[in-house]
């Protein structure tokens, strides 16, 4: 699959040019104008979400691609497809119906940021899968998002624990465009980059393909550390 973004550039050189973006005001016109279109091209992109840092919330929005798409509650459908014995595609309204789950959990990007708290409601993926049926001999699930470009994965396994959802709500609110609504997969144990945003189908297979980060690195099983002492640990 393509990369939207050309090279294959990790986030940690994408953050040092950032922070040498800062550093341009000292340098000189040249430099900046250099800099400057550096700088314009990553915020065009945002592959960082720095430059959308939301003042007083701490979170920020991704999204790598140009922009951020939207299908209002009307014309949102989710696609549960792939090796299963009935293939569904859901409505938003008939996703609500199927009974709901809340959880409240910090929500971590694996470059640093958190936001404490986070209510979330919706769906256990678990809940969708039953419904369609999955196949004998099945070991993974794969999600693609209506944006067209971002992908993830989790084994059939990780796919079926109960803090794994997809969510309509965030702190008792729809969950908007920014947020990757009508309706995003939450993989509250692991990393932000695992919660595809704007989710279109949910796609159960019998191999596990990386997801979009994870084609430059990132870890499949990205189990957020107990380093703050308030994650979950992996189970
Ligand atoms: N479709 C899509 N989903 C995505 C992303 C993205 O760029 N596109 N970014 C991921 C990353 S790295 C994080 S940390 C979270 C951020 O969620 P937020 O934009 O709601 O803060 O979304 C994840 N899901
Ligand atoms: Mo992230």
């Amino acid at each position: 699959m393509s990369n939207d973004e050309g090279a294959p550039v990790g986030r940690r050189v994408v953050l040092g040019l950032l922070a040498l973006g800062g550093a341009s005001v000292a340098a000189g016109p040249w430099v900046s104008r250099l800099l400057g279109g550096v700088a314009g091209e990553l915020s065009r992109h945002d592959p960082t979400g720095l430059s959308a840092l939301i003042p007083g919330t701490g979170w920020r929005y991704y999204t790598v691609t140009s922009g951020f798409p939207y299908h209002s509650p009307s014309t949102y459908r989710l696609m549960v497809t792939g090796n299963v014995e009935h293939e569904l595609t859901l409505t938003l309204a008939q996703l609500q119906e199927l009974p709901r789950t809340r959880l409240t959990r910090d929500f971590q990007c694996v470059t640093g940021w958190r936001v404490p708290d986070v209510h979330w409601e919706g769906v256990r993926l678990a809940t969708l899968l039953d419904r369609a049926g999955v196949q004998p001999g099945q070991t993974a699930v794969r999600f693609t998002s209506y944006d067209g470009t971002y992908t993830e994965s989790l084994t059939l396994a990780q796919a079926r624990r109960s803090d794994v959802l997809v969510v309509d709500t965030l702190d008792g609110r729809p969950i908007g465009r920014a947020h990757g609504g009508p309706a995003r997969l939450l993989v509250a144990p692991m990393y932000g980059y695992k919660s595809c945003k704007w989710l279109s189908s949910i796609e159960v297979t019998d191999r596990l393909e990386p997801g979009y980060w994870e084609r430059f690195g990132y870890d499949q099983n990205a189990w957020v550390g107990r380093s703050n002492g308030r994650d979950d640990a992996p189970t």
